[in-house]
């Protein structure tokens, strides 16, 4: 029998990574788009199927988490094996900006899910995976975090994603739903959102490296990470409903880096030597040397990253480090690219974008590079 899975948030990072994953298992793949004013499908376009096809294993349907009654819908039109939660404002930092939204997608959004399964008196058939995250642990109390450690959420999306671990809990142990929580830390990849900070680095290094930035204006660059690739990720996230009985995992790598050292990283990947002196919001990355042709625009005493307080937060998160001895000794899961890997995987997919930006202006076909961040 053919399996079938619906996707929120099938169109982000992880939701595309995903479902590659389950279409390549056999699955029949649903997923929920939102309407937007431009096309927001780039990241599944590789795996789109014509409906008007022979036998299509993917479909798309539109929704929004804050609309009961189309999750309703969807849910009683697709009647999933499986249901993976991952839709969400997912932006910590935009979050202190619309915290409202942010609980209504993200923590009401969990909730609304969850009740159209008990509504359509699905809960002996769909075992649903929410997408909780390590932004719960917050202010952490210990080193690394495990699924024992207590949570201090540090801001409107930490606060909301602690009301879906919980209700995905509660149906659990209400409702005997088999529902449960990947408590994911930090996971990355080509398609990571451009304002995340991996991201934002790659791709603005790269830009400048190719003279279509001059500067990366960059927060708190001592905030450590526990930093995993998405497709890692994603197969965990399947792994956990094909358990017996369902349980909460924590999915991290285990290692832990500052958003300094990535961004050091980033540079040597584009043969940049990058110094860093001064303090503060004084801190400054300076070039020191260049080796290779990948960053023809730059120069030796380049300054090309500062500190913008504009990306502070009001309340940071400022270390994580997840410790996933329980995925790994109960389902056998280990991560397989690190992040220096991960790394230079990026900065070689932003390069190639870059350079063909480059390449056209030069030409005289001056294509607009998005410089919001
Ligand atoms: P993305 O931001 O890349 O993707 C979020 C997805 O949610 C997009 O498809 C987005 O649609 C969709 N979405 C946003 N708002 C709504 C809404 N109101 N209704 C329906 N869909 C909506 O996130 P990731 O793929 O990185 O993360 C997936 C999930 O995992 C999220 O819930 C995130 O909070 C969580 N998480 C992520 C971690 C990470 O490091 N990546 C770590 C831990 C948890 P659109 O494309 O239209 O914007
Ligand atoms: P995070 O990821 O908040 O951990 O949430 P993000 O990449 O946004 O920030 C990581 C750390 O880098 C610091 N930082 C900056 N961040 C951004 N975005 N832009 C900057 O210019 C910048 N400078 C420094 C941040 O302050 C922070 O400490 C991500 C999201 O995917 C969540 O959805 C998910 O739940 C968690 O990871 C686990």
């Amino acid at each position: 029998m053919t399996k079938r899975a619906l996707i929120t948030g099938i169109t982000g990072q992880d939701g595309s990574y995903l479902a590659e994953f389950l279409l390549e298992k056999g699955y029949e793949v649903h997923g929920i788009k939102r309407r937007a004013s431009s096309f927001n499908t780039q990241r599944i376009d590789a795996i789109y199927q014509d409906p008007h096809d022979s036998n299509p294993q993917m479909f798309l349907h539109y929704g929004d988490l804050t609309d009961t009654s189309n999750l309703t819908r969807i849910l009683r039109a697709v009647e999933p094996d499986e249901v993976y939660n991952l839709g969400a404002q997912s932006h910590v930092a935009v979050s202190f900006e619309a915290p409202e939204y942010t609980a209504d997608v993200d923590a009401i959004g969990t909730l609304r899910m969850l009740e159209a399964i008990r509504f359509l008196g699905l809960e002996k058939k769909t075992r649903f995976y929410q997408a909780s995250t390590s932004e719960l642990f917050g202010k952490v109390a210990e080193s690394p975090q495990t699924e024992a450690t207590p949570f201090h959420p540090r801001s409107p999306y930490g606060v909301a994603k602690l009301y879906a671990y919980w209700i995905t809990v509660n149906y659990r142990e209400a409702y005997g739903l088999y529902a449960c929580n990947g408590i994911l830390f930090n996971h990355e990849s080509p398609r990571r959102g451009e304002t995340f900070v991996t991201r934002k680095v790659t791709r603005g290094l790269a830009n400048i490296a190719q003279g279509l930035e001059k500067c990366l204006y960059m927060g708190n660059i001592d905030a450590l990470r526990d930093w995993g690739h998405a497709k890692d990720y994603v197969r965990m996230q399947w792994m956990m409903l094909q358990q017996e009985a369902a349980e909460d995992f924590v999915i991290a790598t285990g290692q832990q880096h500052s958003v300094r050292d990535f961004i050091t990283w980033a540079a040597a990947d584009l043969g940049i030597t990058l110094e860093f002196s001064g303090e503060g919001v004084g801190e400054v990355g300076t070039v020191a040397a260049i080796q290779g042709d990948m960053a023809p625009a730059v120069s030796e005493g380049d300054v090309i990253v500062r500190i913008d307080p504009k990306y502070f937060r009001p309340a940071e998160v400022e270390t994580l480090l997840g410790d996933a001895s329980m995925a790994k000794d109960k389902l056998g899961w280990v991560p397989e690219i690190s992040a220096r890997e991960m790394c230079a995987e990026m900065v070689a997919d932003d390069l190639a974008t870059a350079r063909r930006h480059a390449f056209l202006k030069a030409n005289g076909y001056d294509l607009p590079v998005s410089l919001e961040n």
